[in-house]
This record gives C-alpha cells, sequence and structure tokens, in this order.
C-alpha cells in the first residue's frame, strides 16, 4: 500500500456538560482529525491531544504540526506491507504520541478497510464485546455527583469512575458508598496528588475502590513505587505510561498493579499492543481509557478493547455521553448491560458522517 495523501482536520465540538477534572474544566473540544489515503482506500484517525498542555506535553496546534512538518515528510509516497510498520519509521521523532498514534490509526482502518476486514480482527481482538464504565467529572455539589452516578448505573455502565482533587476526594467517595454500598467504584486524580499525601489517599481504603488512578505527579514512576507499597487498594496508572519502556518499568518496580492503555497516549496501535501483551504476560490487566474522543477515536477505543487482556470495564461509553450528534454513523451504543458488541463492518466498522465533518471543520490542510 502506498501512503498518497493526508488530511488534517481540526473540528470544533461542543460537549453534552463541561468535564471537570483536577486539572481543569474542558467544555468545547478542538478534534485533529487524521484522514489517510493509502492505494485510494480512506482511513480516519484521531490525535488525541488536548487544547491544553494539562494532562499531557502535546495540544491540538502541536500535533499538527508535528504531523505536517515532520510525519507527513517521513511518511509521504512510501509503500508499506502493514501498518504495523508506521511505528518504527516514525521511531526519529521522540515523543508526540499522539500525533503519531492519530496517523497510524489512519493506516490501520485504511489496512483493514482494504482487506475488507474489521479492524478489531486484524488486531488479533477476541472479544465480541467490551464492558463499559464511565468516567465522572468533578461536580458543583454532592448530589449532582449522586445523580449523574444514579443515571449511569440506570443506563447500564458496569463501572462508576470519579475525578478527584485536593478537597473533593473522601467526602464524595464516602456519599457514594453510603448511597451505593455495592457498585465497581474507582476514582481518578490525574496527578493532583504529593507523597506526603498519603494518609489521606489511606482513608480511600475504607471505601473498597476497584483502583486509583494517577495520584501522583504524570512523569513519577518512584512515588507511586513507595505509594503502593503503603496502599492495599491497586495504583493503576495513565499519565505515566507513555511507553513500552515505562510499563516495563512501572510493573518491575511495582508502582502499579493496574493499567490504563491509550492509544494516543502510547503513539499507537504497535506500541499499545506490546504494553498490552508485556501486561498479559505479567497478570498486569488493562483497560482501555478516553479523553473525550469523536466518534473516531472511539472507534478506535473500541477495538483496541477487543484484545483479549482488557478486562476490567474501559472509559468507553456511548456517542450520547458527549455529543449532542457524533460525527460517525451509527453512533456509539451501550447495551442495557453495559456492553458495547464489536462492529461487524471493515476498518473501524462506523462510516464518517461527512457532511457534519465539513460543517464542523474550522481548519483543514491536505498534505499529497
Ligand atoms: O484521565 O482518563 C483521564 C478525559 C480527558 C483527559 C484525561 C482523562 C479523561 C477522562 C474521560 O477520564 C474519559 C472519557 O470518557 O473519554
Ligand atoms: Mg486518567
Amino acid at each position: 500500500m502506498q501512503v498518497r495523501q493526508i488530511t488534517l482536520r481540526e473540528i470544533r465540538m461542543m460537549l453534552i456538560a463541561p468535564f471537570e477534572t483536577s486539572f481543569g474544566v474542558s467544555t468545547q473540544r478542538r478534534i485533529l482529525l487524521v484522514e489517510a489515503d493509502l492505494d485510494g482506500v480512506i482511513g480516519w484517525g484521531e490525535a488525541v491531544a488536548g487544547e491544553t498542555p494539562y494532562y499531557a506535553p502535546e495540544t491540538t496546534e502541536t500535533a499538527w504540526h508535528i504531523l505536517r512538518d515532520f510525519i507527513w515528510p517521513t511518511l509521504k509516497g512510501r509503500e508499506l506491507q502493514c501498518a504495523s510498520e508506521v511505528w518504527g519509521l516514525l521511531a526519529r521523532i521522540r515523543g508526540h504520541n499522539m500525533a503519531k498514534g492519530g496517523i497510524e490509526a489512519a493506516v490501520w482502518d485504511a489496512e483493514a478497510r482494504s482487506k475488507g476486514l474489521p479492524l478489531w480482527k486484524i488486531l488479533g481482538g477476541t472479544r465480541e464485546a467490551t464492558p463499559c464504565g464511565v468516567s465522572i467529572g468533578i461536580k458543583n455539589t454532592l448530589e449532582e455527583l449522586t445523580e449523574a452516578v444514579q443515571r449511569a448505573l440506570s443506563a447500564g455502565y458496569q463501572r462508576i469512575k470519579i475525578k478527584i482533587k485536593p478537597g473533593w476526594d473522601v467526602e464524595p467517595v464516602q456519599r457514594l458508598r453510603e448511597k451505593f454500598p455495592r457498585i465497581r467504584l474507582m476514582v481518578d486524580a490525574n496527578s493532583a496528588y504529593r507523597q506526603e499525601d498519603w494518609p489521606l489517599l489511606k482513608q480511600l481504603e475504607a471505601y473498597y475502590l476497584m483502583m486509583i488512578e494517577q495520584p501522583l505527579g504524570w512523569d513519577d514512576i518512584y512515588g507511586h513505587v513507595e505509594l503502593q507499597k503503603k496502599l492495599e487498594t491497586p495504583i493503576c496508572l495513565d499519565e505515566c505510561i507513555h511507553s513500552e519502556e515505562q510499563a516495563r518499568a512501572a510493573i518491575e518496580l511495582g508502582a502499579c498493579r493496574i493499567i490504563n492503555v491509550k492509544l494516543g497516549r502510547v503513539g499507537g496501535y504497535t506500541p499499545a499492543r506490546r504494553i498490552h501483551d508485556l501486561c498479559q504476560q505479567r497478570q498486569i490487566p488493562v483497560w482501555c481509557g478516553g479523553m473525550l474522543e469523536s466518534g473516531i477515536g472511539r472507534a478506535h477505543n473500541i477495538a483496541l478493547s477487543s484484545l483479549p487482556n482488557f478486562s476490567l470495564p474501559g472509559d468507553v461509553a456511548a456517542s450520547r455521553r458527549y455529543w449532542e450528534a457524533d460525527i460517525i454513523e451509527p453512533e456509539v451504543e451501550v447495551t442495557p448491560q453495559g456492553t458495547i458488541r464489536m462492529p461487524t463492518g471493515p476498518g473501524i466498522g462506523f462510516s464518517p458522517r461527512l457532511d457534519l465533518i465539513e460543517k464542523l471543520t474550522v481548519r483543514k490542510e491536505i498534505l499529497a
């Protein structure tokens, strides 16, 4: 397959409701879509960088720059046997995993479409459906929080994750445990705590959480090793794991017992599958994280979640939790049992709604 052309597009999409984490509030997304033309077959990907560098170093702007000025010149006109070659070709570019993951995913989609097969099958997926959880942002009141949790449970979601930060941690968890003693509950701090806050995190252990996600610094493996020694609750790492090497270090050193895998954070399917395989060997369960993606990024998260060690419910939720109208057809739906079924069509198995995408586009560049 020859990489003939790529199209970059920035679309703007309003979230149904603002999403607050320890690092800020998101109301409108600036989403970078990547369309790759391989021998005339079009594949779609999403570079999942945020608007700000507060979760990870990349932003929508940096991803655009790296894709146009460094990734495109590397891939232009290349003959590829398969999409798994992309990661190696881009190895010279350090970091910028979200930019790499956006194009890599588009090439995988194109390869699967050209073979007429679902992407999840060519990835080696074995799960016909994936269990779903939700990620619930920081709310103004405990009442608002309990209502949001109740709605998610009524919709069937199998696991509830709430965002925490200093001042919004023990109380909300305690309240949820009173109201919902039996649910699968976890928290995500997005690096809002420091090692010396361990006694506070220890208090959370009274509420038997499934895991505590990324309590300490985004690059602090050692801090998590020390913290995990003090906690019985498993630590799950998100921000810290941006490569297979970081995953190996975290596992070998005991920094975590669970890993959240995000395609963008690790740079695409090739590193994501390696981390998946490593975790499987070491009996570390993984789950698929989310980045408030449009339907394109979400479709890729669904495909990734078909791999066998994605045994815990992910942050892969229905389109309607995020958007008034999603950019794919059909929209992502969650069954009353709280699962998403793997699609049966070729590629990502969802069709981009080109008319809607055009309307939402604020910037477009064709690289040929
Ligand atoms: O830490 O998992 C995270 C959203 C943006 C950035 C980081 C995170 C999140 C979420 C939302 O938790 C997951 C989703 O529903 O897409
Ligand atoms: Mg997280």
